[in-house]
């Protein structure tokens, strides 16, 4: 595997250089300046791969070219935006960049209740059940939220939120709030209330073809660019806020296979967004689509019955990342190709508060995985002599 670390840029409290010194040759990173749908220009690629360059790392993965929300809901302005989207494509293409994640989360990236879950080997992110649908009915107040859920639920929910302390409270609120990844902005209640308004009328089938036609619109320019288009998981991997999924099991990226020809259609495989639906089987599901699989996210989370989990240390949890890694060896052999990998979020460990970084992107936390995962590899390519 090319092993990578999500650097967020220049505000970044992790350096290019942590990331270097972390042992890693690649770099994942974005252009999170650019208002979401504006073209990343040539010019503003070339600044950052020459300060990659500059500490002796490549710029292995775009994460995220963002899809605008008009082309997600197919109204407005997407077909500008779609062709913002070609040319973003083509200039990161003429700068060696082929791989793109991208995500098809409607309104929210990944959604998480509590930001400070405290485990023996550091703070994780968590999602709980009751506390979210608390949030749902009690913060949010979404307009018919209670429809989405059974009424036991609603009972144990309301009694939950009662007895959180007003602190209590307002740290829920801004968990499940934050903003976007790379933007320290957060979402007020009001905001997404409307965001989700837009949504009405659009459900699981109109987004999932909503994705098909964006993908076969850009697929020419794409396969021209030699471009990998991966797509991130929902996370969490199941229905949040009244609003449609479309890429959480293996269904959906069967469903996506059929309808996209090209091959650019791919995807990022995060053990720790598909792992927290337990239907998924990891190892199925990389054996039946490794060869769309662009990109590695590796981390692991913990479930309970209650629809609740944890990110887990990353050898620890369900994903058993160890036969995923065995898999991804096996594949780069038999396929003669490298993929890139970045340990997706970590433990935020005492030493990590010293460091301004991102929810999940600790800088020793997400190291320790790295160190984890890279030994396993080494240790499975020494014993089948490879
Ligand atoms: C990432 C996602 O931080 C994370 O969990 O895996 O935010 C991911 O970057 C986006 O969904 C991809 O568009
Ligand atoms: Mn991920």
């Amino acid at each position: 595997m090319e092993y990578t670390m999500r650097w967020y840029g220049p505000n970044d409290g992790v350096t290019l250089k942590d990331i270097a010194q972390a042992g890693c040759t690649g770099v994942v990173t974005a252009l999170h300046q650019i208002p979401v749908g504006e073209i990343w220009t040539d010019e503003a690629i070339k600044e950052r791969k020459k300060m990659i360059k500059a500490e002796g790392l490549k710029w292995s993965v775009v994460e995220s070219l963002p899809v605008h929300e008009d082309i997600k809901k197919r109204n407005g302005n997407y077909q500008q935006w779609i062709e913002n989207y070609k040319i973003s494509l083509q200039n990161l293409s003429s700068n060696g960049i082929y791989v793109i994640t991208y995500n098809f989360m409607p309104v929210l990236d990944w959604l998480r209740t509590n930001l400070n879950y405290e485990t023996r080997t550091g703070f994780a992110l968590r999602f709980e059940w009751l506390p979210f649908v608390a949030f749902d009915l009690f913060i949010l107040q979404r307009p018919d939220a209670e429809k989405d859920y059974s009424e036991s639920d609603i009972a144990k929910a309301k009694n939950y939120f009662d007895n959180l302390s007003a602190e209590q409270k307002e740290n829920l609120a801004k968990a499940c709030m934050q903003g976007l990844p790379g933007s320290k902005e957060a979402f007020s209640k009001e905001k997404i209330l409307s965001l989700l308004d837009e949504y009405k009328g659009i459900d699981e089938a109109t987004l999932q073809q909503n994705l098909f036609l964006f993908l076969n619109e850009i697929s020419t320019v794409a396969e021209a660019a030699n471009m990998q288009m991966a797509i991130h998981p929902d996370d969490p991997p199941f229905p949040v806020l009244g609003l449609p999924r479309i890429m959480s099991h293996a269904n959906h990226v069967r469903k996506m296979i059929e309808n996209v020809p090209s091959k650019i259609a791919g995807l990022c495989f995060c053990t720790g967004s598909y792992g927290a639906r337990k239907e998924n089987n990891l190892q199925a599901m990389f054996q039946e689509f490794s060869s769309r699989i662009y990109f590695l996210h590796l981390r692991s989370t913990q479930r309970d019955n209650e629809g609740n989990f944890f990110e887990a240390d990353h050898l620890a949890g369900d994903a058993d990342l160890f036969s995923i890694v065995k898999l991804a060896t096996e594949l780069e052999r038999s396929e003669n190709k490298i993929i890139p990998m970045r340990p997706d979020h970590g433990h935020q460990l005492n030493i990590d508060n010293d460091i301004d970084s991102y929810p999940g992107y600790s800088f020793v936390g997400r190291l320790k995985g790295l160190a984890e995962i890279k030994g396993m590899e080494t240790a499975i390519k020494r014993l089948s002599n490879y």
